[in-house]
């Protein structure tokens, strides 16, 4: 029985913005907060102990962190090596860098030959010899068109075509490499990947490089116990029927409010050849909080503000406190009164809105139907606004250049 730790999407030196600047260390407290978490998850490896630690990918924001973040990644990998536990660390998108070969931030780990280390950055299978027993590791990291193509293949074809011509040839080559594989030993998928039916947290907007979707199909094959996969920040299952199991075990931390409502944690797996347990171990990270409330249609906004802002558990959370308001409301906020209910969170932000005279249009004119001519509304716009009378010529013209598609 081998005993696995699978970690993901660590993201170390990202989410600056929800933290603060420690005096007493010098350090943005997230960067504090994110390296805390991820020494968790090597204590637990650790007092386990596991045989195997598997990282899914992702380790920074970037392929050229700082270097103080550097060292606090390497510094908790290291204690990995102190133990002896063989370590597999994955290329995802936000590790790879468009110079040269092998140039992935995490490519220093093979280059230094840290014993136990192996850096994923290619289709391969790797054995490995655990404590328990051999086991072999398929390592696919991110992978981009001109991974699998030349710019002449690729020529005149549709974006779809294109797709389908991946995922043809990564079919092949992954083909080559289970035909390969030792039939006696456990096998484990290592993939940085967007697996077709994957619900999508905050990766959607941190893409780096243009990616594919690779169908279910291809990962859920019988000769692998077990299917670890990086780039999805929300933990999930994507085989229910676990043969085998295809789990993204999700960012360590939340990395921005889009992940406010999800577990964050990392899974522990036992596996033989043909069996396999496993289970998601929560870790207790900083919680985010979004307060939203729409005040533009009570009379007394900021009383309503005050109980919104006490209903929600904000000591020591991120929170971000949104109202919407109209203009003619805004005396009524006492601000310095917000300030001082928010100051037991770790850190806050205020974003008041004003409901947009736009949204509810108020001049009779644009009332009534969507047939009226986008310039002609806008003429009818700027004329009832004396602000922009100045500038009213410029944006027609600007207007009908967007419009006739020039820039
Ligand atoms: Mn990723």
């Amino acid at each position: 029985m081998v005993k696995i730790l699978h970690l993901s999407d660590i993201h170390l030196g990202s989410s600056f913005s929800h933290g603060r600047i420690n005096p007493e260390t010098g350090l943005n407290t997230r960067l504090e907060d994110f390296k805390a978490t991820l020494g968790r998850c090597i204590d637990r490896a650790i007092s386990e102990p596991v045989d195997l630690v598997l990282f899914g990918g992702d380790a920074f924001p970037d392929a050229t962190p700082a270097p103080y973040v550097k060292q606090a990644f390497a510094a908790q990998f290291r204690r990995l090596v102190d133990a002896e536990i063989p370590t597999v660390l994955l290329v995802g998108n936000h590790d790879q860098h468009s110079q040269g070969q092998g140039g992935a931030s995490l490519g220093i780990y093979r280059t230094l030959g840290v014993p136990g280390f192996v850096v994923g950055d290619g289709l391969e299978t790797h054995t490995i010899h655990t404590r328990n027993g051999a086991i072999q590791v398929i390592t696919l990291p991110w992978l981009t068109r001109s991974t699998l193509l030349t710019r002449p293949e690729t020529e005149g074809l549709s974006l779809e075509a294109v797709n389908q011509l991946l995922i043809d040839r990564l079919t092949v080559a992954l083909e080559g490499e289970i035909r390969r594989l030792n039939p006696e030993l456990p096998t484990v998928l290592l993939g940085h990947l967007m697996a077709d039916k994957a619900n999508l947290g905050a990766e959607r907007f941190l893409a780096v490089g243009k990616g594919f979707n690779i169908p279910l199909s291809l990962l859920t094959r019988s000769c692998f116990e077990y299917v670890a996969l990086g780039h999805v920040h929300k933990h999930q299952n994507l085989n229910r029927t676990n043969d085998p199991p295809v789990i993204y075990p999700g960012s360590i931390e939340r990395v921005d409010f889009s992940e406010e409502k999800e577990d964050k944690g990392f899974v522990l797996i036992e596996l033989e050849k043909g069996q396999v347990k496993w289970e998601f171990c929560a870790l207790p990270v900083r919680a985010f909080c979004t307060i939203k409330v729409d005040l533009s249609k009570t009379d007394d906004p900021q009383q309503i503000l005050i109980k919104a802002i006490q209903k929600h558990q904000i000591e020591e959370a991120v929170v971000r406190l949104i109202y919407q308001l109209r203009s003619d409301q805004l005396d009524l906020i006492n601000t310095a009164e917000l300030h001082h209910l928010l100051s037991s969170a770790h850190t806050y932000t205020i974003q008041p809105e004003l409901v947009s005279q736009l949204a509810r249009p108020r001049l009779p004119e644009l009332d009534g139907g969507s047939s009226i001519d986008p310039l002609e509304a806008l003429k009818t716009y700027l004329t009832s606004r004396e602000d922009l009378r100045l500038i009213q010529s410029e944006m027609m013209e600007a207007a009908q250049m967007l419009l006739a598609g020039e820039k």
